[in-house]
């Protein structure tokens, strides 16, 4: 392969609804690019992109595929990315590496969910976005209910490029009113042929014209004012206003495919070409807000946006060239860690097919592997250049489960292979919850977690079981109280002697300092000789008051009090769950010349705490998210009853679109498997983020059957 110059390359992201055709589309422009000689189809599980085994048996893409064609004498970079939300994952990280999108629509549905949650992922991403009406050749293809839908989604702002002839079976034709020509596709290998438009279709094509040229006079003054003054503008007018108009992402042009024919697909590309920006377009802002432009005289920076493990391979870095140019045996500098590697091969990458190249320019996309340390969101610089660009950051986990291995001897087995997929899928996080005694599973959806499951079951040979997470409840109080304990083993050999008086109040952030209590009607002033203040690991705070008189404890038996103190808020006495948020005053007790020892002030804190902790109103706290759900007016009511259910608290509701968001705090408690009932009480229209608030008290209902399960477990045990 020749070396592609900057401006001669072009990163796209292909998107789309679940079987919209981006797998097939891919296989074509792979074809028309000659990359393969021959199409595979996704029932025959022999195209490029579908390549892995899981891929080919759900007949669905799974992983985010990256794939290069060449093409009048470009190289167009593309990833083709899953139908499916809980992959999202794989489109988020190409969006940092593409410029455009092209969004493919099913002809035989219009607008579909998957059309609409990453339509809103391009915007907000701030991509160009085109639209491809595939499937025209399919029976029950609708090209007005299409475009209809596509207008009542994504407005003013869809403009038609082309109309097909004859959609439906046969369908082999379309007008282009860019280029006022008719295309005849006469075989299923894109061969066309171009003929003026027929007289029959002048008109509508006319009508066409004319508004595609108002879309683009839209785009700049100068040709808004020459459309006025002379009525129409030249097709390079058009075309200079579709570009200004797609870049600024005021327009999204529309064009005809049926990637299965091979019809479309050429135009298609020839359009991404002239008019899709090349890399150097986009200025890449680093974390200081400076910038790095894309070009191929800079200094060499790469940054690295998967990684995948492959067999007889081992780490695949898949990188884009941010600046400067690449070359075969280069050695860079990771800034982050200092580490220095060589890149001993440059690949271009289709999928699983691989092609080495000696060099790669600033803004082309492609693969190296033996990197020794280099990590996803990592970037590799030529020495004494450190540049650190803005990382990807992938979606909030949406569900989350526990799993173990059914055999306890694959419990290290499970371990590796759960860090090995959160380390090539960095929307799977694997944590053990040492609190919880689980391992916790984060990913973005239950199908998400289900193909996981697969590859332990089938690949690593691994049987494991997904069950529901415990909560990591807190305990806290709510009042003042007092407690006294005196610990003392005075039978046989060395004996022991500690005695702590203590009081405890609830710790309030900002709150003054406080030496006036009232506790059992009886008035305290005390004297408060010291202070100490904890942010526990868990969260929320301890204050320890040294407030001792007259010598009563020694200062050197402190540090165990406070230990014994720890100890108990490690292990609350409610539910055995971590305290928080008290402050502890220490300010009478009792020693003995001989007995005492660390030790037993330790036992006597630990149990004066637990004491008055019991008398203290205690309460149990549970993590409380925030979340916000994006869900078509239609389904508002089942999404509502559903929540209240959660014992959701909404807190704010809004119209966008069709659709309502609605923004609620509830109880993680109740978010178990969430995404799968919003998925069916919507039939999967409904999008929803989630994230952890603040802990916030059980209502006593659910605190008395909490304290309930735990006495129960106790008694187990
Ligand atoms: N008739 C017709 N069928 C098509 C066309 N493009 C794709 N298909 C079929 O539609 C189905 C889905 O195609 P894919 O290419 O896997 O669609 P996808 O968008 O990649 O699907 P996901 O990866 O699951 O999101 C397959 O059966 C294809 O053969 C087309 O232009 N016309
Ligand atoms: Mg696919």
């Amino acid at each position: 392969m020749k070396t592609y110059q900057t401006s001669h390359i072009r990163n796209i992201v292909l998107m789309g609804s679940s079987k919209s055709g981006k797998t097939t589309l891919a296989e074509t422009m792979l074809y028309e690019g000659k990359v393969i000689d021959r199409r595979g189809t996704v029932e025959a599980k022999t195209t490029v992109s579908d390549n892995t085994e899981v891929e080919q048996m759900y007949q669905r893409s799974i992983y985010s595929t990256p794939l290069y064609t060449e093409f009048m004498d470009h190289k167009l970079n593309f990833v083709d990315t899953p139908g499916s939300d809980d992959f999202v994952g794989g489109m988020i990280s190409a969006f940092r590496v593409a410029s455009t999108c092209v969004m493919l629509v099913n002809a035989q549905h219009g607008v579909e969910v998957g059309t609409e949650i990453f339509g809103r992922h391009a915007a907000d991403y701030k991509r160009p976005m085109i639209f491809g009406v595939n499937q025209l050749d399919a029976e029950k293809a609708n090209w007005e209910n299409t475009i209809d839908s596509l207008r009542q989604s994504f407005g003013k702002r869809v403009a038609l490029v082309q109309f097909p002839v004859n959609p439906g079976v046969g369908f082999d034709s379309f007008v282009d009113v860019l280029m006022m020509k008719m295309y005849k596709f006469v075989d299923e290998n894109g061969t066309r042929e171009e003929y003026d438009i027929p007289a029959e279709l002048m008109d509508q094509a006319l009508e066409l014209q004319a508004s595609l040229m108002e879309v683009a006079a839209e785009s700049e003054e100068a040709l808004m004012e020459k459309y006025f003054d002379v009525g129409e503008l030249t097709r390079e007018e058009m075309i200079r206003g579709l570009y200004l108009g797609f870049q600024q992402g005021i327009l999204n042009p529309v064009f005809c495919l049926s990637a299965k024919k091979d019809i479309g697909v050429k135009r298609l590309m020839e359009f991404i070409i002239n008019v899709a920006p090349a890399p150097s377009a986009r200025l890449e802002v680093l974390p200081d807000e400076s910038t790095l432009e894309c070009n191929a005289d800079g200094p060499t920076v790469l940054f690295v946006y998967k990684t995948a493990l492959e067999q007889h391979l081992g780490e695949v870095s898949y990188f884009k060239v941010m600046s400067g140019k690449l070359t075969e045996g280069q050695d860079l500098v990771n800034p982050e860690t200092g580490a220095k590697e060589r890149i001993s091969a440059i690949y271009a990458v289709a999928g699983k097919k691989r092609e080495k190249v000696s060099e790669m320019m600033a803004g082309d996309i492609g693969c190296t592997v033996k990197l020794k340390t280099v990590k996803t969101n990592q970037t590799l610089c030529a020495p004494g250049v450190e540049y650190v660009l803005q990382p990807i950051v992938f979606p909030q986990a949406k569900f989350r489960t526990a799993i173990k291995a059914v055999n306890e001897k694959d419990e290290e087995k499970l371990g590796d292979a759960l860090n090995k997929y959160s380390a090539e899928d960095p929307t799977i996080t694997v944590q053990y919850a040492k609190e919880l005694k689980q391992t916790i599973l984060c990913g973005q959806g239950e199908h998400h977690i289900n193909i996981l499951k697969w590859h332990l079951n089938n690949v690593h040979k691994i049987d494991v079981e997904l069950y529901a997470p415990r909560i990591s409840y807190r305990e806290t109080i709510t009042k003042v109280a007092c407690a006294d304990y005196r610990h003392k083993k005075q039978s046989g050999g060395a004996g022991q002697f500690g005695e702590v008086h203590l009081l405890i109040e609830p710790f309030v952030e900002g709150a003054p300092q406080n030496n006036r209590f009232k506790v059992d009607g009886k008035e305290m002033v005390l004297n408060i000789k010291g202070k100490e203040e904890y942010t526990m690991d868990w969260g929320g705070k301890l204050e320890f008051y040294n407030c001792i008189v007259g010598g009563s404890i020694d200062a050197r038996f402190m540090p165990a009090i406070l230990k014994g103190i720890m100890e108990k808020m490690e292990e609350g006495p409610l539910t055995g769950s971590y305290a928080r948020d008290i402050r502890v005053y220490v300010y009478d007790g009792k020693m003995h010349p001989v007995d005492s020892n660390e030790i037993s002030f330790k036992l006597a804190s630990r149990n004066a705490f637990k004491e008055a902790f019991r008398n203290a109103g205690p309460k149990i706290m549970e993590p409380v998210y925030s979340v916000e759900i994006m869900v078509p007016s239609d389904n508002m009511g089942d999404v509502m009853s559903d929540l209240q259910n959660r014992r959701a608290m909404i807190e704010g509701m809004s119209s966008q679109k069709g659709f309502e968001i609605l923004k609620a705090r509830v109880p993680l408690a109740e978010l178990y498997k969430y995404s799968t009932t919003l998925s069916s009480l919507t039939s999967g229209r409904a999008t929803f983020t989630m994230e952890f608030l603040e802990y916030a008290q059980v209502p006593s209902d659910v605190q008395e059957k909490l304290l309930k399960a735990y006495q129960e477990e106790e008694k187990e045990d």
